[in-house]
């Protein structure tokens, strides 16, 4: 099942007092999230990525992978080649490629996947637009000079995620006053910067970056307190599958942790997140569905 609106953002008529209609448009579609998530599979094409480093490394791996993602009902895939786990290095844009090009060109001439694209990497994200990606998800919110001009001219939708320094350094010592606030505040700035580049703020998701610069609290606090950056009037997207702050509140190896993040998606979902990514597609799914109907039942 796809999201597709009825077209372009804002164009449908809409009853006095109804909830804002909140639609995403990325390339030649329109995911409207106004009353319901998507839920975008992990795909690490890496030999190194905290949960799922080594498994899909293999190009025909990754592809059955990503096939069996959208089978088991995810909206979206998302496709790195880069692990960005605490204490991780960069990896270079042509390696990037070699490991994506393999994978992402088959997977996006299936007519089901809508793929994003993780990358911090301009280069990387231009070639994988031009393979047939549909989003970039960028953890840096476009650190690279390059990127808005890349993104811009695509008609592509952009995931803006906030961090707190660099995937080196970030789990050393983050801090924050209000880190609802601060976080809301830095993607508002970054939502400037990509409009005055050309990219149309109906084509931006926002992301606070779970685990990113950030303590056990923060993480909690940033899926606690959504409406802080749902107030920006952009879609949501919260990562938190099988992440290190639910191993260390429950104590639980990374292939445990799939209860709890369920929990959480469920109840991002619940307060207000328009896109979940995760690694445990099939679960998730379901869990992010049932979720949309309470959230409704709310209304
Ligand atoms: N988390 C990871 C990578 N990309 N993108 C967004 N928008 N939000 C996230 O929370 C997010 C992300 C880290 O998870 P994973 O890709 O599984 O691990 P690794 O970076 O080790 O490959």
């Amino acid at each position: 099942m796809t999201a597709e609106g009825a077209g372009r953002a804002g164009e449908a008529a809409q009853a006095p007092g109804a909830a804002p209609r909140i639609v995403w448009r990325c390339r030649d579609r329109a995911f409207d999230l106004t009353e319901r998530a998507l839920v975008m599979g992990v795909l690490n094409v890496t030999p190194d990525s905290f949960s799922d480093g080594g498994r899909h490394f293999a190009p025909d791996a990754a592809l059955a992978r990503g096939r069996e993602i959208v089978a088991e009902g995810a909206d979206l895939v998302d496709l790195g080649a880069e692990s960005t786990r605490p204490g991780s290095a960069p990896v270079a844009a042509e390696e990037q490629w070699r490991r994506l090009e393999p994978v992402l060109g088959p997977l996006a001439r299936d007519a089901s996947a809508a793929i994003s694209v993780d990358t911090s990497s301009a280069e990387v994200a231009r070639r994988a637009l031009e393979a047939g990606a549909l989003i970039v998800n960028d953890v840096t919110a476009m650190r690279d000079a390059a990127m808005p001009e890349v993104v811009a001219g695509s008609g592509a939708g952009l995931v803006l995620m906030h961090m707190q320094g660099t995937p080196a350094d970030m789990q050393r010592d983050p801090r924050y006053d209000d880190a609802a606030r601060e976080v809301a505040a830095f993607l508002a700035a970054r939502i400037e910067v990509a409009r005055s580049a050309g990219i149309e703020t109906e084509r931006i998701a926002l992301d606070p970056g779970i685990g990113f610069g950030k303590r056990i609290e923060h993480s909690l606090e940033l899926v606690a307190r959504i409406e802080t950056l749902a107030a920006l009037g952009r879609p949501v997207v919260i990562g938190a599958s099988r992440k290190s702050f639910i191993g260390r509140l429950l104590d639980l190896d990374v292939d445990q942790r799939i209860e709890a993040g369920l929990a959480t998606a469920a109840i991002a979902v619940f307060l207000g997140a328009r896109v979940i990514r995760t690694h445990d597609v099939r679960a998730t799914v379901r869990a992010v569905r049932m979720a949309g109907h309470l959230r409704a039942a709310r209304a």
